[in-house]
């Protein structure tokens, strides 16, 4: 009998134990992914109007070493970035254009579509 209460406790541990560990980590993680979301960022896409693959640009960099070299069509870039401007080519050289924030550009126009190679981003 008493072996049975103890089994039972443990039971009944390990139920509360499991359902609270597995129940409070995933709406902390889901919680902290969307609060590590980073903000200050461009979309970049490869079709016009927001269309095909995106690629979410934080820093400023070579587009080369995301794989996304010449292929830009449209972006967006976030309400909280001061501005980007956008080159020709890589290593931040070549022609370039320079947007404000908050801005939701459908098509780069044909001057840049699929040549943007590299951006700076200005942070506020
Ligand atoms: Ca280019």
């Amino acid at each position: 009998m008493k072996t049975f209460r103890t089994v039972a406790l443990i039971f009944l541990i390990c139920t509360l134990c499991l359902s609270g560990c597995g129940f409070i980590p995933l709406d902390f993680f889901e919680e902290e992914q969307t609060g590590e979301e980073e903000t200050g960022c461009v979309t970049l896409y490869k079709y016009r109007d927001f269309q095909g693959e995106s690629l979410r640009v934080c820093e400023s960099e070579d587009l080369l070493d995301r794989d996304f070299n010449d292929q830009v069509s449209s972006l967006s870039v976030d309400c909280s970035l001061r501005a980007v401007t956008f080159y020709e080519h890589s290593n931040f050289s070549g022609r370039n254009m320079t947007v404000g924030g908050c801005l939701e550009i459908d098509y780069v126009g044909h001057e840049f579509d699929n040549q943007i190679s590299s951006l700076i981003l200005y942070k506020q």
